[in-house]
């Protein structure tokens, strides 16, 4: 089940930044190097895009009023240059939306690219955050709405909630602290999917990817599956651990799922991306303990696809593991 030929066409993948928060994560997978994608970043805000690395950038004018007015008329301004989305997105088999929600940009555009997406074909994945509640009603509000508006229109939802994780950090944790760990899983989430979409693809990972090795457990190669899965239709969380030591790659596998677990909704998952990143030096022992340890936590029934990412440098030890569990609606 090893070794599945790579496709004469590489995956096309397009992932769209909107927005601050959305783009501070595509900038930062860019200074990862994580590599294979065409990155665009989407904003209105031309001094921050002169900033970002992005393949193609895209403004649109900036206005004033309440964030909600801003939205309409943002909203209205992108409903009328449908076409300029359409051509963007034009010829990709897997788009990727990365939003923060609550503020004006992301929130609103978000929706409208996703809906070019799915008319240009695209497998269509919307990667967001949700904001905490104890921030200003109006975001809230704006993102509740949109997390409703954005299932209807993405294949799948990815979502990283802020207040959870804040309930993991603690009392003690700032915004600041929150974002940032939210990004970061994002950016694990996003690589994890990549990485098992474009399976056997060379240069689908970071740049010091020396192998990736994917298995989806059936006579199917895996990105066919997967996108099949993706496609149906559900809500996805992302868990993330990191571990060092002996059983690194079981602590790190246990840390990433008990993570996953904090959202309810990842209990009765349909399918479930495994990730493990380890450096050249480390040696991945029992993929079995890890699958069984997944569908035990899961559900017996759900799929798995199980990506092993070694990087081509020392992780001093370390070993990652990113879960995805996706459930369908
Ligand atoms: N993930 C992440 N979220 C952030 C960050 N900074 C702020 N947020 C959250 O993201 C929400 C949306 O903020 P932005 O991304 O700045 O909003 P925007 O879409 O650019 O729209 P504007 O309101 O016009 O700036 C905020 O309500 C915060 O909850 C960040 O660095 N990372
Ligand atoms: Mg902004």
């Amino acid at each position: 089940m090893f070794g599945y030929k790579a496709s004469s066409r590489k995956t096309n993948i397009k992932i769209v930044g909107i927005g601050s928060g959305g783009n501070l994560v595509i900038n930062q997978m860019i200074s990862q190097g994580i590599k294979g994608p065409q990155y665009i970043n989407l904003d209105t805000n031309y001094h921050f895009l002169s900033l970002c690395r992005a393949h193609q950038k895209l403004t649109m004018s900036q206005n004033s009023g309440s964030p909600i007015e801003i939205s309409q008329i943002m909203e209205e301004a992108a409903r009328n240059n449908r076409d300029y989305f359409l051509k963007m997105l034009k010829g990709s088999d897997v788009v990727i939306i990365v939003a923060a929600l609550g503020g004006s940009v992301g929130s609103s555009l978000a929706p409208i690219v996703a809906e070019a997406a799915v008319e240009v074909n695209a497998v269509t994945i919307g990667a967001v955050t949700k904001p905490l509640t104890f921030g200003l009603k109006d975001r809230l509000i704006m993102a509740e709405k949109r997390v409703a508006v954005l299932k209807e229109r993405v294949h799948t939802l990815i979502m990283v909630q802020n207040d959870v994780l804040q309930e993991k950090m603690g009392r003690t944790a700032v915004p600041a602290d929150i974002f940032r760990l939210g990004d970061e899983m994002l950016i694990r989430g996003i690589q994890a999917l990549i990485t098992t979409l474009t399976c056997g693809e060379i240069n689908s990972g970071r740049s010091s990817i020396a192998f990736t090795e994917v298995r989806s457990f059936s006579g199917n190669p895996c990105s066919t599956e997967l996108k099949d899965f993706l496609k149906k239709g559900s809500t996805a969380f992302i868990g993330t651990g990191s571990a060092s030591g002996k059983r690194k790659t079981i602590e790190a596998a246990k840390a990433a799922i008990i993570h996953c677990l904090t959202e309810k909704q990842s209990r009765e998952a349909d399918y479930i991306i495994l990730n493990v990143t380890r450096g050249k030096e480390s040696w991945l022992l029992d993929v079995n303990l890890l699958l069984k340890m997944a569908k035990k936590a899961f559900s017996e029934e759900a799929k798995i696809f199980f990506a092993d990412t070694i990087l081509n440098r020392d992780m001093g030890g370390e070993v990652n593991v990113t879960v995805i569990a996706g459930t369908r609606e």
